[in-house]
This record gives C-alpha cells, structure tokens and sequence, in this order.
C-alpha cells in the first residue's frame, strides 16, 4: 500500500480550555509556515469577535503548516461540551489525534468524551501534557489519569502505547520529559511525523469527498470543506454530490481552495489525502460524498447530534420596542436565522402558529446564547423565552438528556451540592476525596435539573466551585418538575426611571437588578424577591420634598450593588410566564403578562389547575 508521506492529518482534541488553540499558534510560531516579518498574533485561530472576547474557539478551524518536508493539516476543535458532536465529526477527517491535557486539572469530562470518540474511530492518538509550567503542576500523575481513560474507555494495546509529549504552549517549550523542555515545538513535530499515520496514497482510484464542515461566503455561495479519501478532483470537474436520501445532484467544481498558515489559497488539483474547500454546490450539505459520475459511491454518512434545547424568539413587543435596535420585524429575523442554518448543522428553526415567533434549537445554551449575541451585535432586538430541554422518543418511550458531571469543591462545601443535585434527581457516580482539601464529586443528572443551577451553584460554593458537565445520552424522562427558579421576582408597578429612594425601600425584600435613573416599563422585572411569590413594587417613586433636611439625607445615601445578569445567567434565570428582552444595548426580564391585574389574575387561574 503505497502512503502519502508528504502529508499527515491531525485534528486537536482536549478539555475547554486546556490550551489547544495555544499549542495551535505555537505550531505555527515554529514550523516557519510564516515569514519572519509575519507576527502570529496570540490565539490566532480564535478570530470572531466573541471568541476573542471570551478567549473560548466556537468554530473548528483548520490550519495547513509545513514543517521540513511534510505539510500538516492541523484541525483546532472547540472544547466546550455544546460542541462535542462536531468534533466526532471532524475526527472522520483525521488519521491522529493530537490529545492535550492540562497538566494541573488532568483529565476532565470532556477529555473522557473526546477520547472515546477518537477510540471509537480507531484514531491513532499522542498526548500532549500541556502548561507544565503552572504551579502544582502534576505530569506524571496527569499522565497516570490518562492511562487509566484509556483503559476504562476500552483502549486496544496498540492505543494504550501513546507516545507523551509535555509541553507549555504558552512559553512555546516541549520536550519528552516534564522537567526538560525545549525552547522549541520540534518534538511535538517529530512525534507527529513519526506516529500519526500517513494518507493512503489512492489517487489513481475513482474520486471520493467527504464533507464534514460547511462555509459561507457572499461571493462564493456555499463552501463545503472536507478530505479528498479517495482519487483526485480538479477545478471544472463535472462531478456528483450524493444525498443522504440516496438521490444525486451534478454539478462542476467551479474553485478548490486548500490551507497554508491561516489563509486558504486557490489551487486547482486535490488529491487523497487533502483536506480541502469545494464550491461550485449551493446546496451542499455535510456528510455528503461528491464522485465521479461514472463511480457514484457514497462514504458512510456522518452523524449529526440533534439539537437538546430550545427557545422561542419572538418579535419584541416590549414597550421599550425600537428604541434601541435597527433589526426588529419577524422578517428580519427569519432571514437572519436562515442564514445561520447555512453553516450551523446542529441548529433547527421551525415556524409556529405565530408569524412573529420562532422555535430555534441547538445543542445547549452557549451555542443558543452565541447566536443571540451575535445577532444583538448586528443590530437585532427580540424576545425569548425560558430554554427548555427537548424531549425525545426511543423505541416508544419519551426520553430526555442526560449529562455527566464533574464537580471540585472544598470539602466544607459537598453537603450543600450533594443534596442540591439530588433533589434536581442527580444521581451520584464517584466521589474521591483528592487529599489537599478539595473534593471530586461525579454525577449523572438530567439536562433538565442543571438548567438555571450553575448560579446557585456559585453562591452555594463561594465561587471556589468547579462544575463541569458533558452529554452523557438520552433516559426515560425522570417524572415530575426539576429544577427551575425557587425565588419570586420584583416586578416594576409603573413606567419611569428607577430612583435610588425606591431601591433603597426594597432592599430589604430581595436582590436589585438594576442601577438608579434606568428606564424601566411596568412588568418588567427589577429584582428578585426574598420569597417565592412575585412581588409588585414601586421602584420609580420620588421622595416628596416635604422637609428639606431628609431631602439632603437622601442624596448621600447608599445603595447595595446590583446583581447584573449576563445574557446566559439570564436565560437560565426566567421562567415560563416570562421573557428576556436583548437589545444591541440591554438585556431585560419580564413578565409575558406586563399588567398587575392581568398578571395576578392567571396566576390565580393557574394555580388553580396545578
Ligand atoms: N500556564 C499556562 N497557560 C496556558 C498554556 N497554554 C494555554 N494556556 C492558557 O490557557 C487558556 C486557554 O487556552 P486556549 O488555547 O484558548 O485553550 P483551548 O483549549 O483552545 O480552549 P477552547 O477552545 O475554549 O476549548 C488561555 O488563557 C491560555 O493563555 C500553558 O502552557 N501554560
Ligand atoms: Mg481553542
């Protein structure tokens, strides 16, 4: 069998956050790929604005570096567990795995799934132990762990002989022992080059393309990217795409674009090996296979994880409607969504009876809450409703998410959690005391009992809590209502400006979510109350300047800070008969119904049916 040794496909895998866009750039730093005028910017592969921001990679990326003689294909995944479907996708791209874990938290639940996927897929893995250089680092004992996944995981010996290679990608030092780190990527190189297998060289056979990522471009169309597997294809081919439906499609490969460094690069010849981007298709979809129309054989189609939440956005209707946005008609929104499905794979929209209201499902809330953001930086204004869990039928049975959760607390903090989580019907799988004070309690919860928890988590720990959770798979749903809000809300009586004299005769009946002198509207809510029914209040009153001297008093008064929510804790925090309103400039709670009467009369009603 002849192999393509210039070439080897490699796609990054780890926990959030354990540096693999970081090894990703110092790759790059190293290989030469850039010129030596060219400065690789910190985490370059992180280059949309929200993940700058939150220094977290949501879109996988792929990356071409050369190094000697051998191009590189370097696929940065995002860690976080919303995007786990993804990265089993990308793996089908991939001959090796590039496995990072952080040399101080060692393996966590998101290394157990990424590696299981990458197991499954027979993939051959390195492990790279990253951030020695942090202070109580423990590579040795990190290197243990990971032995242990993979034997757990049901690795085959072959598997279990992963090469390690310890590294501290920010200092951009490596080195096969944890205490002699070079000033350079190189054994990181030489490992890949010596272990990661080499394409099979088959480029004399009829074509096969996979594409497992899609793109967008306004010029272009559709771009699908994915690995030549077998043969070859070149710029106005007439080629077929085949559908999943069985169906074909022809079509001519109008531009082939292939990677170097960080820009993708026109060429006009693909072989087997290649991970490269096609157009020429609009509506090239992922996991779809393009052949010669004379060999139409389809590779196995790839897996696309279902959607597990969902929420409806709405047109908003708030008083507050237009004052601050520029998109607000259900058109607008529609459109925008549409454009989204382009690309976004795990995402659904569908209509509801309402023109102005759209139920949008994804794979959790950060990649739900991505999307809004992205829209409120684009101008959008709309409402949406409590996230709810998406209920599945198996064989009959209705079943729901279930998730695997990892949490580090201080010993004096377990009681608290253990008994948090099992009243949210968590069920506890390991809990192993780690010697130094601090405690690892692993879980089983449904996806359901954790929505709206990680607030309640970090006050219940003081903020010294670590709650880490991965898709664990679907069980027959747990009977009754889990989870939820317990509190009531503040509910403002009136339109006007909030006064600090009104906050400060509140404070006593609960928490302060907004600042003196904010334009509130009646209904929205400004607080959250001590007890668990909602409360009407007066937040906009003036004091009557009836006696000079209280009047003077009341200027130099304080008031306690109030709790801001971001747009996640918000959507965790509302409840069914409630809305959050996201502008390009706020963020508002409120109620569906917004007058008292109205509202106090369904609740009523309401109760009444419980
Ligand atoms: N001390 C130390 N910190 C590091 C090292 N490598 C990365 N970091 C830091 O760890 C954080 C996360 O790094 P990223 O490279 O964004 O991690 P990631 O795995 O790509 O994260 P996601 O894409 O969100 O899953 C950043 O603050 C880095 O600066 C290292 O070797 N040592
Ligand atoms: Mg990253």
């Amino acid at each position: 069998m002849q192999l393509r040794e210039d070439i080897r496909n490699i796609a990054i895998i780890a926990h959030v956050d354990h540096g693999k866009t970081t090894l990703v750039n110092q790759l790059l730093q190293y290989s030469g790929t850039f010129q030596e005028h060219e400065q690789v910017v910190d985490r370059a592969m992180d280059s949309d604005d929200i993940e700058k921001e939150r220094g977290i990679t949501i879109l996988s990326k792929n990356t071409a570096i050369k190094f000697k003689d051998t191009a590189i294909n370097i696929l940065d995944t995002p860690g976080h567990a919303d995007f786990g479907g993804e990265v089993e996708r990308i793996m089908k791209m991939v001959d090796g795995v590039l496995l990072v874990v952080d040399a101080y938290e060692g393996t966590m639940p998101q290394t157990r799934f990424v590696l299981q996927k990458a197991l499954e897929q027979n993939l051959t893995p390195v492990v790279v132990v990253n951030k020695v250089d942090r202070p109580n680092s423990r590579p040795t004992e990190v290197v243990d762990e990971v032995l242990d996944l993979f034997i757990e995981l049901g690795a085959s010996d072959a598997q279990i002989e992963f090469p390690v290679v310890y590294a501290s990608a920010i200092n951009g030092t490596s080195g096969e022992e944890p205490d002699q780190l070079e000033e350079t990527m190189d054994p990181i190189f030489k490992t890949i080059i010596d272990y990661i297998p080499a394409p099979i060289n088959n480029q004399d056979e009829p074509l096969q393309f996979q594409v497992t990522l899609l793109d967008y471009s306004e010029y272009l169309g559709r771009i699908g990217v994915g690995r030549v597997f077998r043969g070859k294809m070149s710029v106005g081919q007439q080629v077929v795409v085949m559908k999943e439906d069985g169906t074909e499609k022809s079509f001519r490969i109008t531009k082939l674009f292939g990677f170097i460094g960080l820009d993708r690069i026109e060429i006009q010849e693909a072989k087997a090996g290649d991970i490269v981007a096609v157009t020429g298709m609009e509506d090239i979809y992922v996991g779809e296979t393009i052949c010669p129309k004379e060999h139409p054989e389809a590779l196995p189609f790839l897996r696309i994880d279902e959607p597990t939440l969902q929420m409806t956005f709405l047109v908003n209707n708030s008083p507050f409607a237009g004052k601050e946005g520029k998109y607000l008609t259900s058109r607008r929104i529609q459109e925008r969504l549409l454009t989204q499905l382009e690309t976004d794979v795990s995402l659904r929209v569908d209509p509801t009876d309402s023109p102005d209201a759209f139920v949008v499902s994804g794979r959790g809330e950060l990649h739900l809450s991505i999307l809004i953001e992205n829209m409120r930086r684009e101008g959008f204004e709309m409402q949406l409703s409590k996230p709810q869990v998406i209920i599945k039928e198996i064989d009959g049975k209705k079943c729901e998410p279930v998730e695997r959760v990892q949490i580090d607390v201080p010993e004096e903090y377990t009681g608290p959690v253990m008994e948090a989580l099992g009243s949210r019907k968590g069920e506890m799988l390991d809990m192993a005391n780690q010697g130094n004070g601090q405690v690892r309690l692993v879980f089983r919860v449904p996806s359901r009992g954790l929505l709206g928890y990680s607030t309640e988590f970090m006050t219940q720990t003081r903020g010294y809590g670590i709650m880490n959770h991965t898709f664990d798979g679907y069980e027959p749903v747990v009977k009754g209502q889990i989870g939820g809000r317990r509190q009531g809300v503040l509910v403002a009586l009136e339109n006007g400006k909030t006064t600090t004299y009104g906050i400060m005769h509140l404070e006593d009946r609960g928490t302060i979510f907004t600042e003196p002198g904010v334009e509130v509207y009646a209904g929205m809510i400004i607080g959250e109350h001590n007890r668990e029914n909602d409360l009407t209040v007066n937040v906009t009153r003036e004091k009557h300047l009836t006696n000079m001297r209280t009047a003077n008093k009341d200027q130099t008064a304080t008031i306690n800070k109030t709790k801001e929510m971001s747009l996640e804790e918000s959507l965790e925090y509302i409840s069914d008969d409630e809305y959050c309103e996201v502008t390009p400039v706020s963020i508002r709670l409120r109620k569906k119904i917004l007058n008292q009467n109205e509202r106090e009369k369904a609740a009523k009603n309401k109760s009444k049916t419980d």
